[in-house]
């Protein structure tokens, strides 16, 4: 038992718990050990855009989405560019007139819009085309009426490149833009 005390004072409190559950814990063994479980416990957050660092900066981007008809409905840039470990702040506007025109911004993985969009469809107005598989969504705002507004705040993704898309029926192909951070 003094033995296994010493390796415990030596690799830390881990290395200990790890020697009292093996049968014949030396000094050699509880050295790989040790190595191999620190790897394993390596915290490995997910990204969360809820987790917001009170300290970090705030990249306020103001986006809206445009036009008055299905022919000429846009978002008012193709590209939104975030730095990582920001707190990204997008102030979204619907300018639209036109009651038809109802539009939402959705944060998703590169390459996945048009299957969100069409996944929006299945869920509907009721779940607010929020689909039930989120693998690929990191973000999502509400349906917008015309004249509406939404400031939409969450921790910047990991660097990379996202898109950006309105998931509102019939919207995606004209409305979708490249979301980078940086
Ligand atoms: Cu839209």
């Amino acid at each position: 038992m003094k033995k296994i005390l010493l390796a415990s004072a030596l690799f830390g409190g881990l290395t200990f718990l790890i020697s009292c559950g093996g049968e014949s814990a030396n000094e050699k063994e509880t050295t790989t050990t040790e190595s191999d479980a620190y790897v394993a416990e390596e915290p490995t957050t997910p990204y969360d855009p809820a987790r917001i660092d009170p300290n970090a900066p705030v990249m306020e981007v103001n986006l809206e989405a445009v036009g008055n008809s299905m022919d000429v409905m846009a978002f008012s840039t193709a590209e939104i560019r975030v730095k990582s470990g920001t707190t990204v702040k997008i102030n979204f506007v619907n300018k639209a007139t036109d009651a038809a025109m109802k539009h939402n911004i959705f944060i998703v993985k590169n390459g996945t819009a048009e299957a969100v969009a069409t996944a929006s469809i299945t869920a509907g107005p009721d779940k607010n085309f929020i689909p039930d598989d989120k693998s690929n969504i990191l973000f999502t705002s509400n349906v917008l009426d015309p004249g509406k507004s939404e400031v939409l705040t969450f921790a910047a993704p990991p660097a990379g490149t996202y898109q950006f898309v309105c998931t509102y029926p019939g919207h995606w192909q004209k409305m979708n833009g490249k979301f980078v951070v940086e």
